[in-house]
């Protein structure tokens, strides 16, 4: 009733044909956890294969983020971003069918047991793969977004590791030309912009910043999360500008891929992260540019 009070257009999927796709919700075919819920792979009967999202309990947060996800994205086309094919709200259900990425997310491809070996190539796709979806959703359609949850766990790749963004449940529409000042904090720590995290403060400029966290992920393959017991959040930024103050910013590069180094590569984007993650809302770089500076067409000043 709610989706069709607010007018949403998305393709509706019987509980039937889901429970089918996926053998009844089978934990073989379980993808992950997040905190909505499960994620659960499916194929439906014409050989397309799925991710099934399933909110978990009916509490009221997870509800508002799955009608707000479903506003934000349904409509929303872009090869950076992980497409939604529709939902299902039967049975007291909550269900949201999600184009199958098969490479998961990017934190397990970093840091996960059985990791992929990205080399430096494949870091640039994916790092400005983010920057590219980024920018579609800041000034690309006709709405303009701020996806407030940028991380390396939200951003999924595909067979051919195209990195695409997921999880719009955070996703709030940029309402005003200035920043717009929210009472409701949300986000990841370690990923969330200084100006947002205190004072509410929220442009696409926040993104940017998380941007900024997750390509100096992609280039040092250390994460920013904050460690169980540790006291220091921000610590891979730190770790940065105190390098970048030494002048030895490339010591932060992945060890493991020094040996085939791509300096140029690694250089732009760790610069490009630097930039990204300044204090200063103000002294970022919009997402067009950071696609402009990755690709090497515009020079990046700090
Ligand atoms: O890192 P993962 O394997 O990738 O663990 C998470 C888990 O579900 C909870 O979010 C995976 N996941 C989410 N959406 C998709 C999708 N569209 N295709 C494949 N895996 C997905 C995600």
């Amino acid at each position: 009733r709610d989706l069709r009070a607010q007018g949403l257009q998305t393709a509706c999927y019987s509980w039937r044909q889901l429970q089918a796709a996926t053998n009844n919700f089978d934990q073989a075919n379980k993808l992950g956890e997040g905190g909505f819920g499960s994620v659960f792979k499916g194929e439906m009967s014409d050989g397309t294969i799925i991710a099934v999202k399933q909110l978990s309990s009916k509490s009221c947060q997870g509800n508002r983020e799955f009608v707000n996800e479903i506003g934000m994205i349904s409509g929303l086309n872009h090869p950076n971003l992980v497409k939604l094919y529709g939902c299902c709200v039967e049975k007291n259900q909550l269900l949201l069918v999600y184009e199958y990425m098969e490479n998961n997310s990017l934190a397990l491809a970093l840091y996960g047991k059985s990791s992929l070996k990205l080399d430096w190539a494949a870091r640039q796709k994916i790092c400005v793969g983010i920057a590219r979806g980024l920018e579609f959703l800041h000034e690309g359609s006709m709405i303009r977004m701020v996806h407030r949850d940028i991380k390396t766990t939200n951003v999924l790749l595909d067979a051919d590791l195209n990195a695409k963004i997921s999880d719009f449940g955070l996703a709030r529409l940029h309402e005003a030309e200035h920043s717009h000042i929210s009472t409701k904090i949300a986000g990841t720590i370690g990923y969330m912009a200084p100006e947002y995290a205190l004072l509410g403060h929220l442009t696409e400029k926040a993104d940017v910043y998380s941007f900024g966290v997750v390509a100096m992920e992609i280039v040092s393959g250390k994460s920013n999360m904050p460690q169980k017991g540790g006291d220091d959040n921000v610590s891979l930024i730190n770790w940065a500008l105190t390098l970048q103050q030494k002048g030895d910013i490339m010591e932060i590069v992945d060890a493991t891929l020094e040996g085939e180094f791509n300096s140029k590569e690694a250089a732009r984007m760790m610069n490009v992260a630097l930039v990204c993650t300044n204090a200063s809302p103000s002294l970022r770089p919009t997402m067009s540019e950071a696609v402009l500076m990755l690709e090497g067409e515009i020079e990046i000043t700090q």
